[in-house]
């Protein structure tokens, strides 16, 4: 078969990796710290989680492992999106097994946890990774988003893990997919099996992130994808002068994608759901704000600009919300008289009868076509699909309109033209950037090390991630402490809490600050396509959202990273195998000030962020 001189390449790159990782398997032992407690809800999470819930961080540590060497079979599963990274999660959870024993063998369940219900399985063999190591995709076993819900649904996964005399069961996913993990690690524990099970985080959105996990794998790799473009598509706007475009980027939910491709971009507008719905904004005044930018933009000769979108924003924005969930309910109640109206006219005039006065005047106010889909577009359960909503055209023909209007009244002057665009799937198999084949491979090594270590419920954490890869800290976490209870359809369930962005935090701070002056200037960056080889610099540079979060302040401006490279060069010059290792101790010396005296009052890991 064929295959691109990239793809040969990236097949021979070796990644980089935190040297208490590079000892043999045998010579590292977990180092336990002080037990944990939940974010919140701790009672109510110790009672449904009898046997895992408190357990202590674990560090890697030198030291004695004989276990290691034990012949033993993995079960793997990715689930839910895919994030480029995953093979290198399984590239580096295979070598570990085969490192400790090489008749030990890791078993792919097809399709998600579907595959584990089904006992659908493949062997995973070294020959096999060969052809998928730091490469995009899950194609190697393919995933999905099955949720193991049902007591039926648990047994069956106990039996099939049981038949395939499983020692351990690792979760590649985001957060639902970790909270699975963390009832099946419950779950085989209280029916009297040692199968373990350890989650890795993975998702493009960035939203499974906390203290402990700084990020989820894929993010840094989707952003450069996508700000690449955006960078090309600003160019060339910057070069026609006759386009706004209206760029929609993926991330269901929070907005940590298009909060960091505007920092590595610098746009005249983003949007910011949480600033949004923080603000209580509504739909026209999110209209009416760009439209400002277009008008001062134009009043200086400049007929073109950028606009980032998040794709969770209509959810965001509290009248849209509101929207959605009266004809989510709507269409449920009524489905069979929805379903009997012959044309997209009488089903948009039977909605706006049926809605009460200010969601009927919010609906009326849409475009047609944004009418349709919120109509037609419906998942099994019946709830509108939001993510489907091309709030990209959404805005342009709210801008449109209103700028029209603005003509009409003498307000605007000059020519606005739109197109629209939206980035997604095309960031979401990408090969992964270094960082994320370092990361992945990493996560998925660690991930052994902690079976390897007797331990369940617990996710593989890789930390100090600003850093360069001599510097990292692995570690297992356990899922109980990432976890609440939230109301999930009708009933409190525990999960693990996403990550929205913080509007106190550094990246939106950083972003709030300069805003004013990319809407006005014209002020792209351009990152240009992801480098796989080169200074590290520019092949290696972590996401600015990690620089800000957890590197120096100034770290992520423009022009810091080769000062920050060479600071880091006299910081990092003799990297001491001791020090990069993060025992339960260590690890909570990572910890600012401020947190650990949280913790020492017993509200560890209070904040989620
Ligand atoms: P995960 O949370 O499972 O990683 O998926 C993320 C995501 O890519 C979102 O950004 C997007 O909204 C969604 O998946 C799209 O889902 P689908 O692959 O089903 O179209």
């Amino acid at each position: 078969m064929e295959i691109s001189a990239l793809q040969s390449a990236r097949y021979a790159y070796r990644p980089k990796l935190p040297p208490v990782l590079t000892k043999p398997v045998e010579a590292i032992r977990i180092s336990l710290g002080a037990p944990t407690e939940s974010i919140g809800d701790r009672e109510e999470l110790k009672r449904i989680f009898p046997n895992t819930y408190g357990k202590p961080i674990a560090g890697l540590r030198a030291g004695k492992n004989p276990n290691a060497l034990k012949r033993i079979n993995v079960g793997v599963i990715l689930s839910g999106g895919q994030a480029p990274g995953g093979h290198n999660v399984i590239a580096g959870l295979l070598d570990g097994i085969k490192r400790g024993n090489a008749a030990s063998r890791l078993f792919g369940f097809f399709g998600g946890p579907s595959g584990l219900l089904k006992n659908a399985a493949l062997e995973i063999t070294p020959k096999l990774v060969e052809q998928y190591r730091n490469t995009g995709g899950f194609d190697i076993i393919g995933s999905g988003r099955t949720k193991i819900e049902t007591p039926d649904q648990f047994a069956l996964a106990l039996k099939n893990a049981r038949d395939r005399e499983l020692r351990a069961l690792v979760v590649i996913g985001g957060d639902d997919s970790n909270t699975n993990a963390a009832l099946l690690a419950e779950y085989f524990i209280s029916r009297g099996s040692d199968i373990q099970v350890i989650g890795v985080p993975k998702t493009i959105d960035g939203d499974l992130k906390n203290e402990y996990i700084e990020s989820s794998f894929g993010f840094d790799t989707a952003v450069k994808t996508y700000s690449e473009l955006i960078g090309n598509i600003a160019r060339d706007a910057a070069s026609a002068r006759k386009y706004w475009h209206f760029i929609k980027l993926m991330g269901r939910a929070a907005s940590h994608i298009c909060l960091e491709c505007a920092l590595q971009t610098q746009p005249n507008v983003a949007l910011i759901s949480e600033e949004v719905e923080g603000k209580k904004q509504t739909l026209t005044q999110i209209v009416e704000s760009i439209c400002e930018v277009i008008a001062l933009r134009a009043s200086r000769g400049l007929a073109f600009g950028i606009v980032l979108i998040p794709e969770g924003l209509v959810e965001f924005i509290p009248e849209m919300k509101k929207l959605i969930s009266a004809l989510s309910d709507l269409l449920a109640h009524q489905a069979s008289t929805f379903a009997v109206l012959p044309s997209l006219d009488e089903q948009i005039r039977f909605v706006a009868q049926n809605l009460e006065a200010d969601s009927r005047e919010v609906f009326s106010g849409l475009p047609h076509g944004i009418k349709r889909q919120l109509l037609m577009d419906r998942d099994p359960h019946g709830n509108v699909q939001v993510s489907r909503i091309e709030t990209e055209q959404l805005l342009t023909a709210m801008t449109e309109a209103r700028i029209r209007q603005m003509k009409d009244s003498g307000a605007f002057k000059g020519s606005y033209t739109t197109l629209s665009h939206f980035l997604g799937y095309e960031g979401r198999s990408a090969f992964p950037s270094n960082f994320d084949a370092d990361y992945c491979y990493s996560l998925g090594y660690t991930a052994f090390l902690l079976i390897a270590g007797g331990l369940s419920g617990y996710i593989s954490s890789v930390r100090n991630l600003a850093h360069p890869a001599r510097a990292w800290l692995p570690a297992g976490i356990p899922l109980t402490m990432m976890m609440n209870l939230e109301q999930r359809h009708g009933s409190k369930k525990p999960v693990i809490k996403k990550a929205l962005v913080d509007l106190a935090g550094r990246p939106f701070k950083a972003f709030a600050a300069k805003r004013d002056l990319w809407a006005r200037e014209t002020l792209y960056l351009y990152p240009g396509a992801i480098q796989y080889y080169g200074p590290a610099e520019v092949a290696d540079r972590p996401t600015k959202t990690i620089l800000l979060e957890r590197g120096t302040p100034t770290a992520a401006a423009p022009g810091a990273a080769k000062k920050q490279g060479a600071a880091k060069k006299t910081a990092g010059k003799k990297p001491r195998a001791k020090k990069a290792t993060a025992t339960g101790k260590e690890a909570a010396a990572k910890i600012p000030p401020a947190k650990r005296a949280a913790k020492k009052t017993g509200s560890a890991g209070k904040k989620a962020k």
